[in-house]
């Protein structure tokens, strides 16, 4: 039989690749991101049949062209998992900068959305499909200089709750994922590529790594088809809160 179609964004880096090497066993893959020697890197290792789709999620136009442009057979995507998203910074809101504002609401909340816009559509014609959005810790509690991610992050739950609601009577399943501290490249993006900075934040305890999210979602999304998964939270053992740590 025909492998299924999943769109992953994000898929260059920490759980968006991972959960791409979970799923191809799977699916065929449809792998977004900016960084396009990742994108190729990835796709050649991958044993089943993917296609690359190099595009800014901030940029509407372009995310229309690139997805309108995909050929017939690679339109009918059977899971979106919305992953591409960052923090930008830690600071008091009255301190912070308006462009690390902007970047996570442009990315993490309006990407989301113009992605979603433009493939559930498609879904809703053929009554079928599952939405994954990658939301956070974040997305359930809020924590000081963290403010905008978690608000963009809180956005996210929201918004796959109202997904849910929405798309229930065309058959479609949406999922809300919140996992805690997982050791990608995150980090060192929120502090802008200061690597020791970055990798404090997973020292003295294990952290989730990309691969423990990725099974989770690959066990989501093999349910069967009239179980749906529509949100779970994932932490580390020695993570209690999105605060709290049992660091050795
Ligand atoms: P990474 O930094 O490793 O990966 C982020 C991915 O998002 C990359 O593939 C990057 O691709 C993509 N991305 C970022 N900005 C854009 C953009 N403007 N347009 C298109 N793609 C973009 O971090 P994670 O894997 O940790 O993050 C994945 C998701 O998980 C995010 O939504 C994050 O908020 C969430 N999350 C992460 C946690 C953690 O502790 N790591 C915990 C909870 C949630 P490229 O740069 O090539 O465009
Ligand atoms: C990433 C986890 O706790 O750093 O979403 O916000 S946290």
């Amino acid at each position: 039989m025909k492998k299924k179609i999943a769109f992953i964004t994000g898929a260059t880096s920490g759980i968006g690749k991972a959960t791409a090497e979970a799923l191809a066993p799977h699916y065929n893959l449809i792998l977004c991101g900016r960084r396009e020697e990742r994108l190729t890197e990835l796709a050649n290792t991958l044993d089943t049949d993917t296609y690359p789709l190099l595009f800014d999620v901030r940029e509407l136009e372009k995310v229309e062209q690139c997805i309108h442009s995909l050929p017939e057979e690679w339109k009918a995507i059977d899971l979106l998992i919305n992953n591409a998203g960052n923090a930008h910074g830690l600071d008091l809101i009255h301190q912070g900068s308006i462009l690390d504002f902007d970047a996570m609401i442009d990315i993490n909340v309006k990407g989301l959305l113009y992605v979603s816009r433009t493939i559930v559509p498609m879904m809703v014609e053929r009554k079928t499909g599952h939405i994954i959005n990658i939301s956070s810790i974040a997305g359930k509690e809020v924590y000081p200089n963290g403010g905008v991610y978690c608000a963009s992050k809180h956005a996210v739950t929201a918004l796959s709750d109202g997904l849910r609601m929405e798309l229930n009577p065309f058959n479609i399943k949406v999922s809300n994922v919140c996992p805690g501290a997982v050791d990608t490249e995150f980090s060192a993006v929120r502090f802008k590529g200061d690597m020791e900075r970055a990798s404090k934040v997973y020292e003295g305890y294990e952290p989730l790594y990309a691969k423990d999210i990725a099974d989770i979602i690959a066990f989501m999304v093999l349910r069967p088809e009239h179980v749906n998964i529509s949100d779970i939270t994932i932490l580390p053992k020695a993570q209690g809160s999105a605060t709290i740590f049992n660091k050795k």
